[in-house]
């Protein structure tokens, strides 16, 4: 009934501190600091793991990603086929949602153009068209998606959705598949990315797709949001949409490498916001307090909730 703890980028001895208070009865120990009886080891607590870890545990029964995404361990040939949870926590989701608004407000409202008129102290205003003139266009209706779609459309933004399977939300228009992906984009100025990363999204925002995205809408030209996974752009299809004009903006906080290498063309773009990974953070006490409970209930035979389909990778 033991729970190891293998995690990059988070401070491992305050997990365990805290997941040690809420599971008092269980042993909660780090992989960095060695295991002390690995047979005993029946979860694990994983963020970028060490890909050896699966190997050393022989008894894991479940599996629990420390994020709402999981490619961190999809893309491990070492994981083993066991439940895997995912984190989705009322607190990320709106934190998210918190993210997605403000970009999108941002480039509504023309921010990047009037905070350069203030740094040449000019004063001028600007037409500003109305929120029920643009279309936004979210690609990934999941969790995330759907949060922040029911948000832009309460600001009365024309909001739709892309999935794999259909979706019923009053007023949220639902394109389904690859089918609906290119009338999805043709009626979209501002393209929102929440789409996990999948063998079958795998830059999915191409040149191509980029250049389905119309001129016509209100804004003057589309703009892009992405703050789900970098792997499912282009990222040099990005850069020179946004040099020719293509893309009249975008907001950027996932990257294909990360932290984004400072060599990159994107930092020097105008209208591109560059933040660095923080779209969406939890708190942790809320994350520790899901995952005791989550194993409080396996332990009474209960299925976890939030279980990762491995076939399709998100
Ligand atoms: P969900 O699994 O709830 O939603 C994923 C959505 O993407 C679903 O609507 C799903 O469709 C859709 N989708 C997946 N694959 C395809 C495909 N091939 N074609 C069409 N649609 C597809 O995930 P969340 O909303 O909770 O999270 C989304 C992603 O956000 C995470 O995977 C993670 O990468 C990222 N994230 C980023 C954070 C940050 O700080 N930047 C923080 C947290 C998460 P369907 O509904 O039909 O299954
Ligand atoms: C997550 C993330 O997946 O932080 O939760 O990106």
């Amino acid at each position: 009934m033991n729970l190891v703890l293998s995690l990059k980028n988070f401070n491992e001895p305050e997990w365990i501190d805290r997941l040690q208070a809420l599971l008092p009865n269980r042993k909660v120990e780090g992989w960095n600091n060695g295991v002390s009886v690995p047979e005993k080891a029946e979860y694990l607590v994983a963020w970028k793991p060490d890909p050896a870890v699966f190997a050393a545990l022989p008894g894991l029964k479940v599996i629990f990603s420390l994020g709402a995404g999981v490619d961190h361990l999809t893309s491990l040939p070492e994981l083993p086929r066991l439940p895997l949870v995912r984190i989705v926590d009322p607190d990320l989701t709106s934190r998210m949602t918190e993210w997605v608004t403000f970009q999108t407000l941002l480039h509504h409202r023309q921010h990047l153009t009037y905070a350069a008129q203030q740094e040449a102290k000019v004063w001028q205003a600007h037409r500003q068209w109305a929120a029920k003139d643009v279309r936004v266009g979210i690609l990934g209706l999941g969790e995330l998606g759907l949060n922040s779609a029911i948000a832009l459309k309460a600001l009365r933004f024309k909001v739709a959705g892309w999935s794999r399977t259909p979706k019923n939300t009053d007023g949220i228009e639902s394109f389904v598949g690859d089918d609906q992906l290119e009338a999805f984009l043709n009626r979209t100025d501002i393209l929102i990315n929440l789409l996990p990363s999948t063998p079958a999204t795998h830059k999915l925002v191409n040149a191509d797709r980029l250049a389905m995205l119309p001129h016509t809408g209100a804004l003057g030209g589309p703009v892009y949001i992405n703050a789900g996974r970098g792997a499912t752009q282009d990222e040099s299809a990005i850069e020179a949409a946004l040099t020719s004009g293509q893309l009249k903006g975008a907001s950027l906080d996932v990257f294909a490498i990360e932290p984004l290498a400072d060599t990159s063309p994107l930092w020097q773009q105008k209208n591109c916001i560059i933040t660095p990974h923080v779209a969406a953070e939890s708190d942790p006490q809320a994350l520790s307090e899901y995952v005791a409970q989550q194993i409080r209930g396996i332990e009474r035979g209960e299925t976890p909730e939030n279980l990762v389909d491995l076939e399709a990778g998100y």
